[in-house]
């Protein structure tokens, strides 16, 4: 037995052979405090470039979507009365090269809203459909106009009066969510 009373002979050693391995790791360090120096510099240079890179990402990111995203012109309703439906039209018109997909569309000023397509029967009815996705194609315009293409606003919330004009959002796939001012007038 020695100094570290309780333990057997093997525990000792593995208390001394731990003790110098700490020592060695110190001198090493102590032995070469350029080349650690050095390694820290060369990660904070890699850290640095990075950040850079991806800015400059962000950069050609966000200028590449802001010329290609689809645009929403001319929007307007229907004037009505609390409780009564109106319907929104407006032009999209999709300047990138790939086609665009409308999937919702939501405003406060009405109670729900539907994208719907306007279509005569057979029997010369005019009849409505819920549409769940509108495509825009490539470099192509949409017209939502009356007898066709038309965002519903299904039992206003407040009433709508020509001059009034309240806030759309259209969802897109691509161009995200775009919200336009919607002018309320006369068809
Ligand atoms: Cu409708």
């Amino acid at each position: 037995m020695s100094s570290l009373s309780g333990l057997t002979s093997s525990e000792v050693a593995l208390h001394r052979k731990k003790g110098q391995g700490a020592n060695l790791a110190q001198t090493l360090v102590g032995a070469f405090p350029g080349r650690r120096k050095l390694r820290l510099q060369r990660k904070k240079m890699k850290t640095i470039s990075l950040a850079l890179l991806s800015f400059l990402l962000l950069i050609a990111i966000s200028a590449c979507s802001r010329n290609d995203q689809t645009i929403i012109q001319d929007a307007w309703a229907r004037p009505g009365f609390v409780g009564d439906n109106s319907a929104v039209y407006f032009v999209l018109t999709n300047p990138s090269d790939s086609p665009d997909n409308l999937i919702d569309a939501n405003t406060d000023t009405a109670d729900m809203v539907e994208i719907h397509l306007s279509k005569m029967d057979s029997a010369g009815v005019m009849t409505m459909e819920r549409q769940d996705l509108i495509v825009i194609p490539a470099n192509e315009k949409l017209e939502f106009s009356p007898g066709g293409l038309h965002v519903m606003l299904i039992s206003l919330l407040k009433d709508l009066a020509p001059g009034d004009s309240f806030p759309l959002t259209l969802s897109f796939q691509n161009a995200g969510d775009i919200t336009v001012e919607v002018e309320v007038r006369q068809p």
